[in-house]
């Protein structure tokens, strides 16, 4: 395999698709040299297969908005690779969504998925709906238009969507209501992330959040180092960013920064229950503001508008936003104030000059593909749950979320580790979730 030769291939074949062909080119990178030591790879075209989605949906929404106004949107569903499972993969709500950055989502769960242990495929989908300042009703009609297309595409065996950026609790309500409606089907498992009373899975809300922290302490552990009082910058103030901040706190972490569209606010003493509480109110509001917090909790929390959170100096950065929030220039500023630790919960948080920074720098680097899978592979547990008709405690959930993370740092660890003894964990990521789907495909014949 030559990495440079199918990016320029792919470069050519999908002008303009940058997210998806940087999601392609870390990973290549990562693997090139394991994958020419595999003859068989090479024969059987299993990278070219590989980058390519088995098949992506697209389809209109059209509704109507609170004044009568007939809106109409773009949805898709990519339904990435299946070897090793049925499609799994969440659903971003985002004025900014194109098939570029769904592919490399689906790319990217592909690999994620593989690490997590369970056999889920990989997919991602999602519409350029823009739930800013939208109202419940509002939110309720698009889910509703939205399934009306996508429910033709699912399946409890088939492909499983679950939340992403814009695609939370409620949202997952109201798709699971109009997929009910129209396929008459009532098997639970067809959507992850459902609410406790009708089919989901205890601690899912938390999972992606508490995963994270459970292996950034895994690779605070491997390097001899302690998370309790050390000062952690998140980013967002969403779903991700709200269950970091929990488990960040219970461990004895300072959360010194929260942030949003419109800036940072910088919460010198930590942030509280109470703040933490008040994230999930500000989502809800579909406002997008994070300055909300500053007004909510004076002289606690101060905003700084147009500012990120990677002006604060902390010890450890978790971005949990969105894709290539973090830039070369934000890694200079952040080692520049101390930062020695960067894990990823967004997906592809930062941008390849930040990552060949901290990395150049001895900062402690790890990848969305293993810090944030623990969201994933909760919904493989609620998909275990709603098979087989129970629902397991909250002990059980978190215990098995505790021995799936060890899992994926072991992987990391395995294949990452350099001659040095530190750990590549871009590369021991990638190569992990790689080994396992090329491994499948080969097994699978030409398909
Ligand atoms: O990026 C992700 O792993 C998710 N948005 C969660 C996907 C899922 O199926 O739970």
């Amino acid at each position: 395999m030559n990495t440079n030769d199918i990016l320029a291939r792919l470069q050519a074949k999908y002008p303009g698709e940058n997210e998806y062909l940087q999601a392609v080119r870390e990973v290549l990178e990562s693997i090139e040299e394991v994958y020419n030591m595999h003859p068989e790879f090479e024969k059987e075209r299993i990278v070219e297969r590989m980058v390519e989605p088995d098949r992506i949906f697209s389809f209109r929404v059209t509704w109507v908005d609170d004044r009568g106004e007939v809106q109409t949107n773009t949805g898709y569903r990519i339904q990435f690779n299946s070897a090793i499972g049925p499609y799994k993969g969440g659903l971003r709500f985002h004025r900014a969504v194109t098939p570029s950055m769904l592919k490399f989502l689906g790319f990217e769960q592909t690999f994620k998925n593989a690490l997590t242990t369970l056999p889920m495929g990989g997919a991602k989908g999602g519409s350029d709906f823009d739930p800013k300042g939208k109202s419940n009703g509002e939110i309720m009609r698009f889910c509703q238009a939205f399934m009306q297309e996508l429910w033709q595409c699912i399946g409890p065996d088939q492909d499983i969507p679950a939340g992403d950026v814009g695609v939370g609790g409620r949202e997952i309500g109201y798709l699971y209501g109009q997929y009910k409606k129209l396929a008459r089907q009532y098997n639970t498992g067809v959507l992850t992330g459902k609410g406790g009373t009708w089919g989901g899975s205890i601690l899912r809300p938390e999972a992606t959040g508490f995963g994270a922290l459970y292996f950034v302490q895994h690779v605070l552990d491997h390097a001899g180092k302690d998370i309790a009082g050390k000062r952690i910058a998140v980013s967002g103030f969403g779903n991700v960013a709200w269950g970091a901040s929990i488990k960040a706190s219970q461990l004895g972490a300072k959360v010194v920064a929260i942030s949003g569209p419109d800036g940072v606010c910088y919460i010198p003493d930590g942030i509280t229950k109470e703040m933490i509480d008040y994230m999930l109110v500000m989502r809800a509001s579909n406002r997008d503001k994070v300055e909300d917090m500053a007004t909510r909790f004076p002289g606690k929390a101060q905003f700084t508008a147009g500012k990120k959170s990677w002006s604060i100096p902390v010890d450890i950065a978790l971005p949990c936003a969105f894709q290539n929030e973090l830039s070369e220039d934000d890694a200079k500023e952040l080692v520049a104030n101390g930062c020695w630790c960067c894990c990823e919960v967004s997906n592809m948080g930062c941008q390849p000059g930040a990552i060949h920074y901290f990395q150049q720098n001895g900062v402690l680097f790890a990848p969305g593909k293993a810090v944030n899978a623990g969201g994933v592979a909760t919904s493989g547990l609620e998909m275990t749950q709603n098979a087989s008709h129970i629902s397991w405690t909250a002990e059980e959930v978190d215990s098995k979320l505790h021995q799936i993370m060890q899992s994926i740092h072991e992987q990391c660890v395995k294949f990452g580790t350099q001659p040095d003894g530190t750990v590549d964990y871009v590369k021991g990521a990638n190569i992990g979730g790689f080994m396992k789907v090329a491994q499948a495909m080969l097994e699978q014949g030409i398909i």
